[in-house]
């Protein structure tokens, strides 16, 4: 049996494509069912839906043979365990520093004053600051880091933006572009020795349907 790790939303539908492309098709959306765990057209292939950020770990401990992640996902994971063979170049988006329109970001960075960063990524802001020089102390939030400026708890934060509608209207601005952002394919380190004659040619058409994009 192949597991393939993947989460709801933008992920699983950007990946169909490529499972297509495999001739892999799911039997379910999962969406319109309750199931974790959604059989496909190949009797040997199965998908299991996980939050995003718990892909990795599904994969790293073999639980789950190939997965699906973001960058960012993978940056605050480590990335232990993994292989990352093929950027699929899907749920794009970019890392980046966002305040209320009219707070002086630069000038609070030129003046060294000690700003208050909310983010669910502590490990590449951490990072990112640590690479300017600028001390910071680090919210950790789950989720909604918009409001976060909005209501006092932190001067700036650092979160994933796609089409800027998110910032705009809740009166932010990005600042500062960290890095921009793409899904990897990731890949057990043993399932790709175990299973290799099965799994070799999925990671092959995956790869081609990635290069005729472009
Ligand atoms: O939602 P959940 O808490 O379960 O987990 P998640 O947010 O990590 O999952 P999901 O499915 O939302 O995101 C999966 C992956 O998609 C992320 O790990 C990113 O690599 C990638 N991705 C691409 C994005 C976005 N674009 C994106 N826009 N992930 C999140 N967003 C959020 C962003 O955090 C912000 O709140 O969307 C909002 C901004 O979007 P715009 O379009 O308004 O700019
Ligand atoms: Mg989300």
């Amino acid at each position: 049996m192949i597991t393939i790790a993947l989460s709801k939303g933008r992920i699983f539908e950007e990946t169909l494509p490529l499972l297509a492309a495999a001739g892999i098709v799911p039997a379910e959306a999962p969406e319109s069912t309750r199931k974790l765990i959604i059989g496909t057209n190949q009797p040997d292939v199965q998908l299991i839906i996980v939050r995003a950020s718990d892909v990795p770990t599904y994969v790293q401990y073999g639980a789950a043979d190939l997965g699906v992640a973001g960058k960012d996902v993978l940056l605050e994971h480590g990335g232990q365990g993994l292989y990352q063979p093929l950027d699929l170049e899907i749920a794009k988006c970019a890392l980046m520093v966002a305040t209320q329109n009219g707070f002086d970001y630069e000038g609070a960075v030129k003046q060294g004053a000690r700003m208050r960063i909310a983010t669910k990524y502590t490990e590449q802001a951490k990072e990112h600051f640590a690479a300017k020089g600028v001390h910071v102390d680090l919210i950790k939030l789950y989720g909604s880091m918009e409001l976060a400026p909005l209501v006092g708890l932190a001067d700036a934060i650092v979160d994933l933006v796609s089409t800027g509608g998110t910032l705009k209207a809740n009166n932010l601005v990005a600042v500062e572009h960290i890095r921009d952002i793409s899904s990897r394919l990731v890949v057990n380190q043993s399932s790709l020795k175990l299973k290799h004659e099965r799994l070799q040619p999925m990671l092959d058409a995956f790869a081609a349907t990635v290069a005729n994009r472009h």
